[in-house]
C-alpha cells in the first residue's frame, strides 16, 4: 500500500520546489533607486528699484540657505517582488521662481520696495 520510494520521490520534489521557491526570492526583486533632479525656465522679474532687488536677493539666499528647497519622495514598495524609491530634487531656478511668486504678492511681474521688505519679514522669521 504504501510505497517508500514513491514517498522519498514526493520528499524530492518538494524539496526541488522549495529551493526553487528560495532563489525566486532571492533574485525576483525588481529594485529600483532614482534621483530626479527638476528644474524650470527662470521667471523674468522687475524691481521697483535697486533696495527691492537687493532685499529680495539677500531673503531670496536666505531662504535658500535654510533649505527651503522642495523634496519630495516617493516609495513604492510591494515586498520581495518590486520596490522602486524615487527623489525628486528641485533646481535653483524652481527656489528662485518660488521666491518670485511669493514675493509678488499681487502678481504683476513687479517686485516693488514694499514687497520685498515684507518677503524679507516672512523669510527671516523661524
Ligand atoms: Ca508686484
Amino acid at each position: 500500500m504504501h510505497d517508500p520510494r514513491r514517498f522519498v520521490a514526493t520528499q524530492c520534489r518538494l524539496a526541488a520546489a522549495l529551493l526553487l521557491a528560495v532563489a525566486a526570492l532571492n533574485t525576483g526583486c525588481i529594485s529600483t533607486d532614482r534621483t530626479v533632479y527638476r528644474e524650470e525656465p527662470r521667471m523674468k522679474v522687475e524691481f521697483e528699484n535697486d533696495t527691492a532687488a537687493r532685499i529680495f536677493y539677500e531673503a531670496e539666499a536666505n531662504m535658500r540657505d535654510r533649505h527651503e528647497r522642495t523634496e519630495s519622495r516617493t516609495e513604492v514598495s510591494i515586498p520581495v517582488v518590486f520596490d522602486h524609491k524615487e527623489r525628486v530634487v528641485t533646481g535653483d531656478t524652481i527656489a528662485f521662481n518660488q521666491a518670485v511668486r511669493r514675493c509678488d504678492t499681487n502678481g504683476d511681474g513687479r517686485i516693488t520696495e514694499q514687497e520685498a521688505r515684507i518677503f524679507a519679514e516672512q523669510v527671516a522669521k523661524p
